[in-house]
């Protein structure tokens, strides 16, 4: 009966590998090297910090032009906030500092999202309305999603202050109001 089953299983598993190996054209010399996809899609879920409202989601996809981060948070107070992609991809302190400093892998100063030197982290400002709603669109023709430079695994923050773009290191943006990790997510 073993013996029996065995063998039927092994029929089963060629027929399958027979199977597959009709399905599966054959590749072409252009055909880029079997590896790991790419990855085309992140996405931060960002959660209140201790005493704070602020939540929302922010994706990031890679276009041509480089990566469009999308960004959709509510629970602001109206007015400018500090938005930074930060080093750690570590939002578990109360306050979010455990995300650390700016996210800076080229070891830049502090600056604006359209300075040509600045932290990769740098994303400037959202803008939230009276109704505490705020959203970006902002294509970053600098920004990598993966790789030792790549936002992926990273926290984005989101801060109580406007970022004055200036301010060594951090943009004099104030508290931490909002903490997500950045991840891979499934391409469009
Ligand atoms: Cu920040
Ligand atoms: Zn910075």
């Amino acid at each position: 009966m073993k013996l029996a089953s065995a063998s039927v299983l092994a029929t089963a598993l060629l027929g399958l590998g027979v199977l597959a190996s009709a399905q599966s054209p054959s590749p072409s010399p252009t055909a880029p090297a079997a590896g790991p996809k790419k990855v085309t899609r992140a996405v931060a879920v960002v959660k209140p910090t201790q005493g704070s409202n602020v939540e929302g989601t922010v994706w990031f996809n890679a276009v041509p032009g480089g990566v469009a981060v999308k960004a959709s948070l509510k629970g602001l107070a109206a007015g400018n906030h500090g938005f930074h992609v930060h080093e750690f991809g570590d939002c578990t302190a109360p306050d979010a500092t455990s995300a650390g400093g700016h996210f800076n892998p080229k070891g830049n100063p502090h600056g604006a999202p359209t300075d040509a030197a600045r932290h990769a982290g740098d994303l400037g400002n959202v803008q939230a309305s009276s109704d505490g709603t705020a959203t970006l669109e902002w294509t970053d023709s600098s920004m990598k999603l993966d790789g030792s430079d790549g936002v992926i695994g990273h926290a984005m923050v989101v801060h109580a202050n406007p970022d004055d773009l200036k301010t060594q290191p951090t943009g004099n943006a104030g508290g931490r109001v909002a903490c997500g990790v950045i991840g891979v997510a499934k391409g469009e």
